[in-house]
């Protein structure tokens, strides 16, 4: 089945489109660059990946996938969580979100945090949302150029997840465990 990717995010679209062709199977992932934009405008991450899946798929009328995530620290009560993206301001970069991170955590012990994906699939009358959790710490500074968004300063067994390939961090992320729970559902309903 090919299922539109209900995400601006390239670097996301590259991780599930890699995650569903290398566990073989038929469903392909569309990236569609002009999107039509969704405001993220609820309480929990599983809320705002269903509002993305519904407002793409009333536009389009195709099947969806949509993906929210987030970084959750402990010892900040979950910041950024959902408001990963717009941490440091409504369009800040990548590095100002972690800056601040790293900021707001320069005194503390405990940097304890995890990464939670959230999917959700519509297709018009059949609604799945599967998720996945990736435990780890907060580096205390960046390390590694791959990856995207927090990958540089969430280490994980040693490494942060930028120091990993994106093969390496396709085994364990929170985004792999999602999608493939999503492929298994998907497999078995429709
Ligand atoms: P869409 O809503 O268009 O899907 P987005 O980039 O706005 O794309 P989110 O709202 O889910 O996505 O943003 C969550 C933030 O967490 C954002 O800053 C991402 O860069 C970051 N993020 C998400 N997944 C990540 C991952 O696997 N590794 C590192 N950072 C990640």
């Amino acid at each position: 089945m090919n299922i539109l990717l209900a995400t601006k995010n390239i670097n996301k679209h590259r991780e599930i489109s890699r995650i569903l062709k290398d566990t073989g199977n038929f469903h392909q992932a569309i990236y569609k660059e002009d999107l039509i934009d969704v405001v993220e405008d609820k309480n929990t991450i599983l809320e705002n990946a269903q509002k993305k899946a519904h407002e793409i798929y009333d536009h389009y009328q195709v099947p969806v996938i949509s993906d929210d995530s987030g970084l959750f620290v402990n010892s900040l009560d979950g910041m950024p969580g959902l408001h990963s993206k717009r941490y440091a301001g409504e369009n800040a970069t990548d590095l100002q979100n972690i800056d601040k991170l790293l900021a707001n955590l320069i005194e503390e012990k405990d940097r304890s945090a995890y990464f939670q994906t959230v999917l959700y699939f519509y297709d018009g009358k059949t609604e799945i949302s599967t998720d996945g959790i990736l435990e780890g710490l907060i580096a205390k500074k960046p390390r590694g150029s791959n990856g995207f968004g927090y990958d540089s300063i969430f280490e994980n067994k040693g490494k942060t997840l930028a120091e990993l390939s994106s093969e390496e961090k396709n085994t364990i992320s929170h985004r792999k465990i999602a999608t493939n729970k999503m492929i298994g559902i998907l497999n078995e309903k429709i």
